[in-house]
């Protein structure tokens, strides 16, 4: 079986002595059958329905079981056949499946992640063959929503498994199995909920909460939070509920009154996260006259109807429900996943109790009934895999329809903080494939800030659904002699190569940083195509972005520069960057375009390049003739565009990025919107 890279090899020998039998601890878990993966669970928090399941109000419920759907698991082997995952993996069992078939009307729908290929099997209780995995003392056991993952491993269809972040925090991640999901989703995704609406939610655990959060990230103006157990009421509060209610302790104990005193006509939005039909039927008649929209979350026990006075519909009022936040499991969970991760959304007010070992699951119950859990997170084995260092979020605004964000992380290659900044254009549909990612280097003295703020290059990049990432120009926060001394050296000079020379070499190593570790940490955290990309730059990242290209033939499927410095040996710049960060004018061959065009035998991807003839630096430092004479001599489809009286400047970048940018979505395979 193959095993991910992210597997420490310990893990990998463990898992290779069960592989193929019968694993047994207090039940017996079978091997994975064909289409099937066996996983070990890290960790699973209690959601409300195992509670409701196993005190017998579930009318699917069957005995004897294995109950738990919200957890965190590795791979621990694979059944014939299994493509999307590998022994390793780091992934979250999913109670709503998605099989992608091309002919699953459900998952070819984005109206719905309702993908009901096993849901028939699941619902009594065994894998999608009819049968169970799991035993005790001879006894076959039935599967519980198709995880049963109160376990220490679990046998799950390759459908169910969504794949996350390696570097994911495992105790945190589970939650985004069942309850936070689907209370972001119900938001989002199920009533599309506007900004500035005024919602009403009725019951406050995870579910009620995760509500509140998504509501108030979506633009909520007014929240209502309605609960019986006061002691919720703080943490609503400080999800973002404008006030709380207790409907047994209410104003004249009439809790849809009480509520209308504010929201005279009702509330935009409202949610059941109870399972309570009397609840439901008041979330509805809360909801506002003539638009209003109630969702329903909460799990009704077998044998309760909803019901209210048709009147309540006829005059506006509609009623919808939800499950698992209609998200498409094994697509988007990764995508929550990375969310969390980039510090867009947190789980931690969630993981009010941590349970060591599954021997003590029953306090988990006990931590739900006693009114003041959240969720209690059930850590049945330590994950072994290393967790990944977390960015920083430092900003996140809108512009031309996507997001720009700014992050900063530590670097590994150049051993400090570095920050960089990412546009992600907004998907067109929910279909629309991964964005590729353009590399734009920027010049002398920059940072990640000046390109994005000055290059107006937003609105081709949305237009054409490109994400862009932004890198700083150098190592940051260290502290080496010289470093400020000028502009064109050390702080804001790193020239993308790896410095050699001392002391140098410890931080400026920013080539690195660019061609690989960069990439894939943008490929981690943020939902882009990492197998497109292209690079650009201007100036010093002129030269960094057709050296990274040259030096890397095939990684990068469209190039292109404005005025960049094309033959450093050959230039001030160059000669006191090389002699700096390299001992020598000569080992800046290893970073020269000029020389290493002249040796490229690699994919001969079109390079588009702009510069002005107004440029100051033209004739001394940036020779774009040397250039162009190394390109013609090996048939090097290179254009460069001499554009008339314009200078060095931005000015000159915004006049003509939007060319660049389609030079980049020809070279990337990106039609215009
Ligand atoms: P929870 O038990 O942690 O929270 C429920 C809250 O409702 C509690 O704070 C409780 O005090 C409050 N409550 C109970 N009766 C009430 C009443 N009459 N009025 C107001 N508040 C009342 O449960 P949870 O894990 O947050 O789950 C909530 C519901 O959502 C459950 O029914 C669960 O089965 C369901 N659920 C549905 C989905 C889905 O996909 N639709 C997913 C997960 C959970
Ligand atoms: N089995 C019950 C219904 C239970 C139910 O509605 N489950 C929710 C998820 S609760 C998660 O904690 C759900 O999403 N259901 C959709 C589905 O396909 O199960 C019954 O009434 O029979
Ligand atoms: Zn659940």
């Amino acid at each position: 079986m193959s095993a991910s890279p992210n597997i420490p090899s310990q893990v990998l020998e463990a898992f290779k002595a069960t592989q193929g039998k019968t694993i047994t601890c207090q039940a017996a878990v079978a091997p994975p059958k064909a289409g099937e993966v066996r996983v070990k669970v890290i960790a699973n928090a209690l959601c409300h329905t195992d509670i409701y399941t196993l005190e017998g109000h579930d009318p699917e419920g069957l005995f004897p079981s294995v109950l738990g759907h919200e957890a965190s698991a590795l791979v621990e082997s694979v059944g014939p056949g299994v493509t999307s995952v590998q022994v390793g993996d780091v992934v979250i069992p999913c109670y709503t499946p998605e099989c992608r078939a091309h002919d699953c009307i459900f998952c070819q729908s984005p109206k719905t992640n309702l993908c009901p290929t096993i849901r028939s099997t699941q619902g009594q209780g065994l894998m999608p063959d009819g049968t169970s995995r799991l035993s005790k003392d001879g006894q076959a056991l039935f599967h519980f929503m198709g995880c049963s993952t109160f376990a220490e491993y679990a046998v799950i269809a390759e459908i169910s498994a969504a794949k996350i972040h390696p570097g994911a925090d495992l105790n945190q991640m589970c939650l985004l199995g069942c309850g936070v999901s689907t209370g972001w989703g119900a938001v989002i995704n199920t009533m599309k909920m506007e900004p500035g609406k005024s919602v009403a939610v009725f019951g406050l655990g995870a579910l009620g909460l995760s509500v509140i959060q998504a509501s108030r990230l979506v633009g909520a103006r007014y929240i209502v939070g309605v609960d019986v157990n006061e002691k919720k009421f703080a943490s609503a509060q400080a999800m973002g509920a404008s006030l709380c209610v207790n409907p047994q302790t209410c104003d004249g104990g009439d809790v849809k009154a009480q509520l209308l005193q504010a929201e005279k006509w009702g509330y935009d939005y409202t949610f059941d996260c109870t399972g309570h039909v009397a609840v439901m039927r008041n979330a509805l008649e809360v909801a506002h006259r003539g638009w209003g929209q109630s969702c329903i979350i909460g799990v009704a026990a077998a044998g309760q109807e909803i019901s209210t006075r048709p009147f309540q519909l006829v005059t506006g009022r509609s009623w919808q429900g939800t499950a698992f936040g209609g998200w498409k499991s094994r697509t988007e969970v990764p995508q929550l996943v990375q969310r969390v991760m980039r510090g867009e959304m947190t789980l931690e007010p969630y993981v009010t109790h941590q349970i060591e070992g599954l021997s003590r699951v029953n306090q988990a119950i006990e931590a739900l009934h006693s009114g003041s859990c959240l969720r209690a997170v059930v850590k049945i084995a330590k994950s072994e895999v290393p967790l990944a260092p977390l960015p920083s979020l430092k900003g996140n605004v809108k512009l031309e329809g996507g997001y720009l964000k700014q992050l900063t992380h530590w670097s590994p290659s150049t051993q400090c903080d570095m920050t960089f900044s990412i546009f992600v254009p907004q998907p067109k549909t929910r279909f629309t494939a991964p964005p590729p990612v353009l590399y734009y280097l920027s010049g002398l003295t920059c940072t990640d800030e000046n390109a994005r703020s000055k290059s107006h290059f937003a609105q081709a990049a949305a237009q054409y659904g490109l994400a862009v990432v932004f890198p700083d120009t150098s190592p940051r926060g260290v502290t080496l002699a010289g470093q400020d001394e000028s502009y064109d050296f050390g702080s804001g000079a790193g020239f993308y190569l790896n410095a050699t020379a001392d002391p140098w070499s410890k931080h400026y190593k920013m080539y690195d940083y660019i061609t690989k570790e960069l990439p894939d940490l943008v490929s981690q955290l943020f939902r882009v195509d990492a197998t497109r990309s292209g690079i650009m730059g201007h100036s010093m990242g002129g030269h960094g972005a057709l050296v990274a290209h040259l030096k890397n033939p095939g990684k990068y499927q469209s190039v292109s520069a404005f005025a960049p410095i094309c033959h450093p040996m050959d230039c001030p710049w160059g000669h006191k960057a090389f002699k700096g960060y390299l001992g020598s004018i000569e080992a800046g061959s290893a970073y020269d375009a000029t020389v290493l065009m002249s040796t490229f035998t690699g994919p001969k991807i079109p390079i588009l390049i702009d510069q002005g003839t107004a440029d100051n630096f033209l004739k001394d430092q940036l020779k774009p003739e040397k250039l162009s004479a190394a390109a013609a001599k090996i048939n090097y489809p290179l254009e460069i565009r001499m554009q008339k009286d314009y200078d060095h400047s931005y000015y000159f970048i915004s006049t003509f990025l939007r060319d660049h940018i389609e030079h980049h979505a020809r070279g990337l395979g990106l039609n215009s919107f």
